[in-house]
């Protein structure tokens, strides 16, 4: 399977929520800027904000990749790194050996922004390549997904697989752990830079 998805499927975008009220009615949380710079930002469907709208002149990589919104929440590599973590041990399908990856579960960060928890929510990860993919909240239980901030101990590098890589276990997901590696990780994006949410 070859589904890559380099951002031409404008359906992935969610462009139509783009100016879309923060939620039906809902007082507004507006919090502090992370201190440190942001590597996750969230947007769509959350009850939490730490930011404004989508700056074309100053968001580059999120306008490049046609993200749209009017608030966000920036979170900080520190604040992702200090929520309780998860280690996993997945055969991973770079060099097909078992690494030790660990960071707070995706299900954690994404209550942290105030999503909404209905299984069908849907989320579209972004990395920092280009690549997207569409995934739902049932999902990201059902695979326990996390976002991996470090590997066999060392944080993750903005240029390798880094600084956020979203993944899970393949190998002790039955769906998955069936299939060859390449075809396992479709839903892990590494380079992980933005979330889109939105209610299904
Ligand atoms: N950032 C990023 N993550 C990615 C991809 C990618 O191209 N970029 N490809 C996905 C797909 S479709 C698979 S099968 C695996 C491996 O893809 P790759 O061999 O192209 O890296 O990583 C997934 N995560
Ligand atoms: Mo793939």
């Amino acid at each position: 399977m070859n589904k890559r998805k380099f951002l031409s499927s404008a359906a992935l975008l969610g462009a139509s929520a783009a100016a879309a009220p923060a939620f039906g009615g809902q007082p507004v949380h507006r919090q502090a800027c992370a201190a440190s710079p942001v590597v996750l930002t969230i947007s769509g469907a959350i009850r939490r904000h730490n930011r404004g709208a989508l700056d074309p002149a100053f968001d580059q990589l999120l306008a490049r990749h046609q993200v749209k919104f009017s608030e966000a929440y920036g979170l900080d590599f520190p604040l992702i790194a200090g929520m309780p973590a998860v280690t996993i041990k997945p055969t991973t399908e770079y060099d097909a050996r078992p690494h030790s990856l660990s960071g707070p579960l995706l299900i954690n960060v994404l209550e942290h922004v105030g999503a909404p928890t209905a299984g069908s929510t849907q989320i579209v990860m972004h990395a920092v390549d280009g690549y997207a993919v569409a995934t739902t909240l049932d999902k990201v239980r059902a695979y326990q997904f996390i976002v991996a901030t470090h590997m066999d101990g060392k944080p993750l590098p903005l240029g390798g697989v880094g600084p956020l890589w979203a993944t899970y276990d393949a190998d002790t997901i039955p769906e998955l752990s069936g299939k060859p590696l390449k075809d396992r990780f479709e839903l892990s994006p590494w380079g992980l830079y933005h979330l889109r949410v939105s209610e299904a």
